[in-house]
């Protein structure tokens, strides 16, 4: 019998983190009978006079949204990193070790309108919130006490998002995060050894195999990468090797915020509901010197497992030991790819 990535138990290596994820494609046929989620109604008026983030509403902690009408960026009310913490360490024995932390949160909305998520706004509209990207970035980058920025999106009920409104956050940090650590170290590392960024060299592999796409433009590809442990992981890199999202020329960012609409709008027709997720873009470090191998690209990780309503939970052997998923990164990759385009509303 030949080793057979789709039917026999395997590890596959994350070439950006240096961990392993444990395949099992032979438990697909598993029965369900665990814990099924219920789903929120999704009729949201255009406008919510109760919503924090809604133009001219008032905040959790009293201050006034303007009338905005572009996306629209403000300090987190309840940061989690503030930016006058004072610098120190606490060592006691090298057994209880500390150090302190300081930084900035943003919230940002990403449009007006109450009702809309990212596939349903349109590809301007979006490429409107990627100029606030690029400004956001620009200004806590000129921060000399920021080492990371890390922009992203918590969508849906089930991951914890406290509120529909579209909106990402942004928490800039004094440190280097541990996922931007562990890249930063294997991208380097390829990048020394072979002159080209890891992931120009892993796209190169996925654009000629065709196996692993969901979509892909110009100057961006949406996959399933090979060790994707979230049943519908995916990724979006620039086949341009950029650094930082400030980077991206006109072009590129009407490029990625068709990705990006495209990506959120099969993901929303595999079940035909709002898909939840938890996504954010990967960039190198600021202010701690030379990052050549970095390569930017966005991570999306959701947490459904074969419908709208079952979940999948990281527990027992992955909590302990080892993720673990079923379904391959191929099957989900062509599921994704042969979904239209278009948001199931617009034909409904
Ligand atoms: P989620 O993306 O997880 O829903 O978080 C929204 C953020 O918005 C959350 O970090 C902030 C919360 O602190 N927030 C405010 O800053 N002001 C408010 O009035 C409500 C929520
Ligand atoms: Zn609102």
């Amino acid at each position: 019998m030949n080793f057979n990535l789709n039917e026999h138990a395997h590890t596959r290596l994350n070439i950006l983190t240096g961990e392993w994820v444990l395949v099992s494609p032979h438990r697909m046929k598993r029965p369900w009978q665990g814990k099924v989620e219920s789903l929120p109604p999704d009729n949201r008026p255009a406008y919510d006079p109760k919503c924090y983030l809604c133009p001219g509403n008032t905040r959790a902690d009293g201050s006034v949204n303007p009338n905005y009408s572009e996306p629209y960026s403000f300090v987190n009310d309840f940061s989690a990193l503030l930016p006058d913490t004072p610098a120190g360490s606490f060592d006691d024995d090298g057994l209880l070790v500390a150090k302190s932390e300081s930084g900035i949160c943003k919230v940002i909305c990403f449009t007006p309108r109450h009702d809309l998520t990212l596939p349903q706004m349109g590809v301007h509209d979006i490429n409107k919130v990627v100029d606030l990207w690029q400004n956001e970035f620009t200004e806590l980058s000129s921060k000399p006490n920021i080492k990371y920025i890390q922009i992203f999106e918590n969508k849906g009920d089930i991951m914890g998002c406290s509120n529909p409104h579209p909106h990402g956050q942004i928490w800039a940090s004094s440190d280097i995060p541990l996922e931007i650590h562990k890249e930063t170290i294997r991208q380097e590392e390829y990048y020394s050894n072979n002159g080209i960024s890891l992931l120009s060299a892993y796209l190169k592999k996925e654009l000629q195999l065709q196996e692993r796409l969901v979509f892909e433009n110009d100057h961006f590809v949406a996959l399933v990468p090979f060790w994707a442990v979230w049943p519908y992981e995916t990724m979006i890199v620039s086949k341009r090797q950029v650094q930082y999202v400030t980077e991206f020329t006109a072009d590129e960012k009407i490029a990625l915020s068709e990705t990006l609409k495209t990506l959120t709008a099969k993901y929303d027709n595999l079940f035909k509901v709002s898909f939840p997720y938890s996504a954010g873009m990967h960039q190198a470090p600021v202010n701690s010197g030379q990052h050549e191998g970095w390569h930017w690209h966005m991570h999306f990780y959701p947490p459904l497992l074969r419908s709208a309503t079952v979940k999948k939970f990281m527990v027992g052997y992955e909590m302990l030991a080892n993720p673990q998923r079923d379904i391959t990164a191929e099957r989900v990759a062509a599921q994704l790819r042969d979904l239209p385009n278009e948001h199931f509303s617009i034909n409904s």
